[in-house]
């Protein structure tokens, strides 16, 4: 076989691979590959969950690349200091208990330490519904599509990923809950989406509220803020890697109760 056939081969086979061995069978997907995400896998991965993150690009980070207003900094504080060294962030403290980031470091090492931990980061995927069961009623994995596929308007039919737990760590917008908001009004859920800024009062409420939303489906990051209606922060990080820390927690409390 020429080279450009190996190439070939050997994608589309260990592609095929993962996506029956692992994504097909994960234990629990997540949905972005913001802080709150990736953080999220980390901690899950570690735990030893088999755990994809499905990003709608092709890149990862979220809102994290955008630092403040484009300056490439973003803040935390000594609440979140445990997980930046567990991630071997070199943080600047500029003030007693304040920290801040590189927002290309805090970017790469969030990746790099939930893919060493064993998480499966998939890009360019677009989770654009939820399976959901009754009887008792709850989510039980995504519809997903090419993100390209859904750019190009083409009418293709997504495929499914199943899981036990399903976090929306989709940011601002929460999204994965917002569709199952509108799509299965028997879950009753509503959504204010988030106010407007009070960094210090959602810095702590984001993660206080951070939790399971129906059974099979959590929020964590942003997400949390739009669906309890907490306000903003903007590039402060301490909730949003507290919140991810949170959520693979309590994941891990419930998949082992059952
Ligand atoms: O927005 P994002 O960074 O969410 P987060 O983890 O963090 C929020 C902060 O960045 C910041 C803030 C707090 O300091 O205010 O904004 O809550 O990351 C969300 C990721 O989800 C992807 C999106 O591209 C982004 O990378 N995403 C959103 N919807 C989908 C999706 C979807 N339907 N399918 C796949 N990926």
């Amino acid at each position: 076989m020429e080279l450009e056939g190996k190439i070939t081969r050997y994608i589309v086979k260990e592609a095929a691979r993962d996506w029956i061995e692992e994504i097909s069978k994960a234990d629990v997907v997540i949905v972005g590959a913001g802080p709150a995400g990736m953080t999220a896998a980390k901690y899950l991965a570690e735990k030893g969950y088999r755990t994809v993150i499905f990003e709608r690009k092709l890149s990862f980070g979220g809102g994290i690349g955008g630092g403040g207003m484009l300056f490439h900094k973003v803040v935390t504080d000594e609440r979140a200091k445990h997980i930046l060294d567990d991630i071997s962030i070199k943080a600047k403290e500029v003030e007693k208990g304040f920290y801040v980031v590189d927002s290309t470091e805090l970017i790469a090492k969030l990746a790099s330490s939930a893919i060493d931990a064993g998480a499966k980061i998939i890009l360019g995927v677009h989770v654009e519904d939820v399976i959901y069961r009754e009887k008792p009623l709850r989510i039980t994995g995504v519809a997903i599509q090419w993100s390209a596929v859904m750019l190009s308007g083409l009418h293709v039919d997504p495929i499914f990923v199943e899981s036990k737990a399903l976090v929306d760590a989709t940011g601002h917008d929460a999204e994965v809950l917002r569709v199952a908001a509108r799509k299965i009004p028997e879950l009753n859920l509503k959504i204010p989406g988030e106010k407007s800024a009070y960094a210090e009062l959602s810095e702590e409420l984001v993660v206080e509220k951070t939790g399971r939303i129906v059974p099979g489906l959590y929020a964590a990051g942003m997400a949390v803020a739009a669906i309890h209606g907490l306000p903003r922060m903007g590039p402060i990080f301490t909730g949003m890697l507290l919140s991810g820390k949170k959520i693979a927690e309590i994941i891990d409390e419930d998949l082992r109760s059952h």
